[in-house]
Protein backbone atom coordinates (compact mmCIF):
# COMPACT_ATOMS: atom_id res chain seq x y z
CA UNK A 1 0.00 0.00 0.00
CA UNK A 2 1.42 3.80 -0.67
CA UNK A 3 1.40 6.53 1.10
CA UNK A 4 -0.99 8.47 -0.72
CA UNK A 5 -3.09 5.34 -0.26
CA UNK A 6 -2.94 4.73 3.62
CA UNK A 7 -2.55 8.73 5.18
CA UNK A 8 -6.71 9.44 3.97
CA UNK A 9 -7.58 5.75 5.84
CA UNK A 10 -5.24 6.47 8.77
CA UNK A 11 -7.19 9.94 9.28
CA UNK A 12 -10.40 8.69 8.97
CA UNK A 13 -9.63 6.28 12.10
CA UNK A 14 -8.51 9.20 13.82
CA UNK A 15 -11.65 10.90 13.26
CA UNK A 16 -13.41 8.05 14.86
CA UNK A 17 -11.70 7.65 17.40
CA UNK A 18 -12.61 11.13 18.53
CA UNK A 19 -15.80 10.48 18.26
CA UNK A 20 -15.63 7.34 20.48
CA UNK A 21 -13.62 8.83 23.27
CA UNK A 22 -16.13 11.75 23.25
CA UNK A 23 -18.48 9.51 24.64
CA UNK A 24 -20.65 12.45 26.23
CA UNK A 25 -20.89 14.38 22.82
CA UNK A 26 -19.47 17.62 24.19
CA UNK A 27 -17.43 18.41 20.96
CA UNK A 28 -13.95 18.13 22.96
CA UNK A 29 -12.12 15.47 24.76
CA UNK A 30 -11.62 15.69 28.88
CA UNK A 31 -9.14 13.42 31.17
CA UNK A 32 -12.63 12.20 32.57
CA UNK A 33 -13.49 10.57 28.75
CA UNK A 34 -10.52 8.73 28.88
CA UNK A 35 -11.15 7.30 32.73
CA UNK A 36 -14.41 6.48 31.49
CA UNK A 37 -13.33 4.42 28.92
CA UNK A 38 -10.53 2.26 30.85
CA UNK A 39 -13.64 1.65 33.29
CA UNK A 40 -16.09 0.70 30.54
CA UNK A 41 -12.94 -1.76 28.84
CA UNK A 42 -12.38 -3.28 32.03
CA UNK A 43 -16.05 -3.52 33.13
CA UNK A 44 -16.31 -5.06 29.48
CA UNK A 45 -13.79 -7.51 30.40
CA UNK A 46 -14.67 -8.80 33.47
CA UNK A 47 -11.90 -7.39 35.51
CA UNK A 48 -11.69 -5.33 38.85
CA UNK A 49 -11.25 -1.22 39.15
CA UNK A 50 -7.73 -2.67 40.60
CA UNK A 51 -6.23 -4.87 37.77
CA UNK A 52 -7.44 -2.19 35.00
CA UNK A 53 -5.25 0.24 36.98
CA UNK A 54 -2.77 0.42 34.58
CA UNK A 55 -5.19 0.45 32.07
CA UNK A 56 -6.16 3.67 33.10
CA UNK A 57 -2.81 4.90 33.42
CA UNK A 58 -2.01 4.24 29.71
CA UNK A 59 -4.97 5.83 28.72
CA UNK A 60 -4.64 9.25 31.06
CA UNK A 61 -0.67 9.05 29.46
CA UNK A 62 -2.26 8.95 26.29
CA UNK A 63 -4.81 11.66 26.47
CA UNK A 64 -1.62 13.94 27.25
CA UNK A 65 0.23 12.75 24.65
CA UNK A 66 -2.99 14.56 22.20
CA UNK A 67 -3.28 17.65 24.76
CA UNK A 68 1.04 18.47 24.24
CA UNK A 69 0.98 17.10 20.54
CA UNK A 70 -2.34 19.35 19.40
CA UNK A 71 -1.24 22.65 21.64
CA UNK A 72 -3.97 21.94 24.26
CA UNK A 73 -3.63 23.10 28.02
CA UNK A 74 -2.18 19.93 29.70
CA UNK A 75 -5.43 19.83 31.66
CA UNK A 76 -7.56 19.81 28.88
CA UNK A 77 -10.33 19.97 27.42
CA UNK A 78 -8.75 19.00 23.67
CA UNK A 79 -10.66 20.86 21.48
CA UNK A 80 -11.44 19.34 18.19
CA UNK A 81 -9.01 21.87 16.00
CA UNK A 82 -6.50 20.43 19.23
CA UNK A 83 -7.25 17.30 18.15
CA UNK A 84 -6.56 17.75 14.73
CA UNK A 85 -3.02 19.11 15.04
CA UNK A 86 -2.18 16.08 17.28
CA UNK A 87 -3.45 13.93 14.51
CA UNK A 88 -1.13 15.09 11.79
CA UNK A 89 1.86 15.37 14.43
CA UNK A 90 1.12 11.53 14.99
CA UNK A 91 1.16 10.69 11.64
CA UNK A 92 4.23 12.53 11.22
CA UNK A 93 5.80 10.28 13.43
CA UNK A 94 8.26 7.42 13.57
CA UNK A 95 7.39 4.12 13.81
CA UNK A 96 9.20 3.47 16.83
CA UNK A 97 7.31 6.06 18.74
CA UNK A 98 4.17 5.17 18.03
CA UNK A 99 4.89 1.81 19.08
CA UNK A 100 6.63 3.30 22.69
CA UNK A 101 3.60 5.71 22.75
CA UNK A 102 1.04 2.40 22.43
CA UNK A 103 2.81 -0.25 24.20
CA UNK A 104 1.70 0.70 27.75
CA UNK A 105 -1.92 0.47 26.24
CA UNK A 106 -1.28 -3.01 24.73
CA UNK A 107 0.72 -4.27 27.39
CA UNK A 108 -2.53 -3.20 30.29
CA UNK A 109 -5.26 -5.00 27.94
CA UNK A 110 -3.23 -8.08 26.70
CA UNK A 111 -2.94 -8.79 31.00
CA UNK A 112 -6.28 -8.21 31.56
CA UNK A 113 -7.61 -10.53 28.77
CA UNK A 114 -4.61 -12.99 30.09
CA UNK A 115 -7.07 -14.90 31.98
CA UNK A 116 -5.35 -18.28 32.59
CA UNK A 117 -1.74 -16.07 32.96
CA UNK A 118 -0.08 -18.05 30.92
CA UNK A 119 1.86 -14.11 29.62
CA UNK A 120 -0.30 -14.67 26.22
CA UNK A 121 -3.17 -14.58 24.86
CA UNK A 122 -4.43 -18.12 23.26
CA UNK A 123 -7.34 -18.40 20.94
CA UNK A 124 -10.05 -18.60 23.31
CA UNK A 125 -9.03 -15.37 25.56
CA UNK A 126 -8.61 -13.60 23.01
CA UNK A 127 -12.33 -14.11 21.00
CA UNK A 128 -13.29 -13.35 25.00
CA UNK A 129 -11.53 -10.04 24.79
CA UNK A 130 -12.42 -9.21 21.15
CA UNK A 131 -16.85 -9.91 21.90
CA UNK A 132 -16.13 -8.06 25.23
CA UNK A 133 -14.66 -4.83 23.67
CA UNK A 134 -16.13 -4.79 20.52
CA UNK A 135 -13.18 -2.74 18.85
CA UNK A 136 -12.90 -5.38 15.85
CA UNK A 137 -15.23 -5.10 12.48
CA UNK A 138 -13.07 -8.45 10.99
CA UNK A 139 -13.60 -12.00 12.04
CA UNK A 140 -11.77 -12.60 15.54
CA UNK A 141 -10.88 -16.48 14.19
CA UNK A 142 -9.15 -14.62 10.70
CA UNK A 143 -7.60 -11.54 12.89
CA UNK A 144 -5.96 -14.03 15.44
CA UNK A 145 -4.11 -16.27 13.02
CA UNK A 146 -2.80 -13.02 11.19
CA UNK A 147 -1.52 -11.62 14.19
CA UNK A 148 -0.23 -14.58 15.68
CA UNK A 149 2.78 -13.86 13.37
CA UNK A 150 5.25 -16.40 14.65
CA UNK A 151 2.48 -19.26 14.10
CA UNK A 152 2.22 -20.51 17.90
CA UNK A 153 -0.74 -20.79 18.54
CA UNK A 154 -0.54 -17.58 21.31
CA UNK A 155 -0.39 -13.96 20.84
CA UNK A 156 2.16 -12.36 22.55
CA UNK A 157 2.19 -8.60 23.68
CA UNK A 158 4.63 -7.74 21.22
CA UNK A 159 2.54 -9.47 18.37
CA UNK A 160 -0.56 -7.26 19.31
CA UNK A 161 1.76 -4.14 19.54
CA UNK A 162 2.58 -4.72 15.92
CA UNK A 163 -0.99 -5.49 15.17
CA UNK A 164 -2.43 -2.40 16.59
CA UNK A 165 0.36 -0.33 15.00
CA UNK A 166 -0.13 -1.39 11.77
CA UNK A 167 -3.53 -0.50 12.25
CA UNK A 168 -3.04 2.70 13.28
CA UNK A 169 -0.62 3.16 10.08
CA UNK A 170 -3.33 2.11 7.66
CA UNK A 171 -1.68 -1.24 7.07
CA UNK A 172 -4.60 -3.81 8.71
CA UNK A 173 -8.49 -3.26 8.72
CA UNK A 174 -8.93 -4.89 12.46
CA UNK A 175 -9.13 -2.72 15.15
CA UNK A 176 -8.30 -4.18 18.23
CA UNK A 177 -8.57 -0.83 20.42
CA1 LIG B 1 -3.19 -16.84 28.44
CA1 LIG C 1 2.65 -16.05 18.62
Amino acid sequence: MTASMSKPNVQDRLQRRFQRWDSDDSGSLERSDFEREAASIAQRMGVSTQQAAPLKKALTAMFDDIARDGGANPAGPISRAEYDRAAEVWMGHDENVIRQRMRPMVEAIVSMADKDGSGTIDRKEFVAWISAVGAGDGQAGDAFDSIDTNGNGSLSADEVLQACVDFHLGRSTFELL
